[in-house]
This record gives C-alpha cells, sequence and structure tokens, in this order.
C-alpha cells in the first residue's frame, strides 16, 4: 500500500502517520464500527468519485442501524472525502471512510466509548489482480457460511461482519483459489468475501436479491440498471451451487473489484474458461459509466 500526505480525522486533515488510534478503542476489541469502499476515476473533466453520496448514506445509515452515534451527515462526509482527494492531489483511487468507537469504556456495552470518523484515500489497482480481471479469476466455495440477517445488519458495512469474509478468504487462499463464495445458511448463493455475484446462463443474467444474505452492493445495482438499459435480462433469484457450475459465464462486482471475470468455480470451468461476452459487456459499460464516458449516467459521477 502506497502512503499518501493526509488523512481526514475527527475534522481535520492530519499527516497519514499521525492517523493512530489507542489500543483500548471499543472497535479494535469488537469491531462496532462502519466503512466504505468508494472509488474515483480519472475522467475528461478530472477526478470524479462515483456514487459518493450513495456511499456516504450507506455509511451512516449502517451507523445508526449499529446505534453508533455519528455526529457528522453524509453531506459532510461527502465534502470531507472531496477534500481528501484534493489535497492529496489524488486522480483515481480508492477512497476508505471509517466510523469507530473509541475509547471510554471496556465491555460489550458500548455506552460512553467515543465515536471516531477517518476517511483515507489511496491508489489502489486491480483488488483480483490485472490477470483476473482480463482473463478472470479462480473462485472455491467456502466452507464457512455467509453471516445470516437474522445474526447481523448485511446493509451495512460493519467492521466486525468482515471477520466471517476472512475466514472465507483465508480458506479459499490457502487452496490455491483467488477468491471465496459464500452460500447462506439455506445453502443458497450469497456473495463473495467482499463482492456480489452474477451468473449468465443462455443469455439471462441472475443475481442474488439482498434477502439471501448479500450487500446490495451499489457496483451490483449499476450493474443491473446498466445490462437491462442496454437491453439485456437481468433477474435477481435465488441461485444454488449447482446454478454456479452450469453457468455459461460468471463475474463478481464490487468498489474494489469493479466487474471481475470468474473464469472457475470449485475446479470446474465456467463456460470455455475465459470471459464471456455479457460480462465484457458488463466490464465496458462500468468502466465506461465511471470514467464519464456514458452521457446517461454521468449523473453518477461527483466530481472533484
Ligand atoms: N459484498 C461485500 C461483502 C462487500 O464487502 C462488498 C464491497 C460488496 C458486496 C460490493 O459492494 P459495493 O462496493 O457497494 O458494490 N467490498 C468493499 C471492501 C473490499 C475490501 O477488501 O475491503 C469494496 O469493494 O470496497
Amino acid at each position: 500500500m502506497e502512503p499518501v500526505t493526509y488523512i481526514w480525522m475527527d475534522g481535520e486533515l492530519v499527516a497519514w502517520e499521525d492517523a493512530t488510534v489507542h489500543v483500548l478503542s471499543h472497535a479494535l476489541h469488537y469491531g462496532t464500527g462502519v466503512f466504505e469502499g468508494i472509488r474515483a476515476y480519472d475522467t475528461e473533466s478530472g477526478p470524479a468519485v462515483f456514487r459518493l453520496t450513495e456511499h456516504m448514506e450507506r455509511l451512516t445509515r449502517g451507523a445508526a442501524a449499529y446505534q453508533i452515534a455519528l455526529s457528522y451527515g453524509a453531506d459532510e462526509l461527502t465534502k470531507a472525502a472531496r477534500e481528501v482527494i484534493a489535497t492529496n492531489e489524488l486522480g483515481a483511487c480508492y477512497i476508505r471512510p471509517l466510523v469507530f468507537l473509541g475509547t471510554g469504556s471496556m465491555g460489550l456495552n458500548p455506552a460512553g466509548a467515543k465515536t471516531h470518523v477517518a476517511i483515507a484515500a489511496w491508489r489502489w489497482g486491480a483488488y483480483l489482480g490485472d490477470e483476473g480481471l482480463r482473463n478472470g479469476i479462480r473462485v472455491g466455495v467456502s466452507s464457512w457460511r455467509r453471516l445470516h440477517q437474522t445474526m447481523f445488519i448485511p446493509d451495512a458495512k460493519g467492521t466486525g461482519g468482515y471477520i466471517n469474509s476472512i475466514l472465507a478468504r483465508l480458506e479459499a487462499n490457502a487452496a490455491g483459489f483467488d477468491e471465496a463464495l459464500l452460500l447462506n445458511l439455506d445453502g443458497y448463493v450469497a456473495e463473495g468475501s467482499g463482492e456480489n455475484l452474477f451468473l449468465v446462463r443462455n443469455g439471462v443474467v441472475r443475481t442474488p436479491p439482498p434477502q439471501a444474505g448479500a450487500l446490495d452492493g451499489i457496483t451490483r445495482q449499476s450493474v443491473i440498471e446498466l445490462l437491462r438499459d442496454d437491453g439485456a435480462v437481468v433477474e435477481e433469484t435465488n441461485l444454488t451451487r449447482s446454478d454456479v457450475y452450469y453457468a455459461d459465464e460468471a463475474f463478481f462486482t464490487g468498489t474494489a473489484a469493479e466487474v471481475t471475470p470468474i473464469r472457475e468455480v470449485d475446479h470446474r470451468t465456467i463456460g470455455p474458461g475465459t470471459p464471456g461476452p455479457v460480462t465484457k459487456r458488463a466490464q465496458e459499460l462500468f468502466m465506461n459509466a465511471v470514467t464519464g464516458r456514458l452521457d446517461d449516467y454521468r449523473h453518477w459521477l461527483e466530481y472533484i
């Protein structure tokens, strides 16, 4: 990871190396935080952040759902994110806002712990590798199940919940896969450790509904809209493990992962083992939208 000069913390810009926390921060012990992952892209009119306001709204909604008191609104956090990008003179970058509980209380009752907010940004290339983005990645279905919606708040990016993703990711990588695919407690497909899944079969695009325990990803929503507007049939429906094996095409979506083709699942080749036409079209539409090359979706961009 390549450091930048400043990180925004609790209302001011501090030097990268000074953006530290106390070891008795509540969030460090119990995962009491929410975060976001946002990307900015270089466009003809300068850097633009993709759906910045929606990400910040998801962050503030998530904090409220977990009852983490937050004194900043989505609009103020949006301004702060712009400031971070501008002062660090970043173009295309990844933006990581984090709301977390600091010191003031120990034990599971967080009352008394102070809320902190940080926004960092840095250059971050292809999440699952350039090769993966081009030719597809290898995925393994995890032995870990996705946290069920009765156990946490799937719509919020709560930091503690990511320990579930990390178990799956570690297992997948140890088995030689690039990424994990998690099923929910009912055995239907939920999502990747940090991405939403899409399958294509006989020209129909299908993705699990949020009720399956998947985060309703902003990239997911964008890709659904882009593909539908392009004439594709996209269904939100429960998917089984065999649906994945029988797919002609499969891909992951996420802010970090963008649109990443999947070429293999559990040692079974998906389609011919190379990115298919719908996957390539989704990638093309998404990359054109985020870089301001599609007039119809320019409202998704917030220019710096
Ligand atoms: N599911 C999960 C579990 C998830 O973490 C993400 C984002 C998504 C789906 C896709 O959501 P969206 O970014 O709104 O399209 N994962 C973030 C964190 C990745 C990380 O390694 O950290 C991200 O992509 O920024």
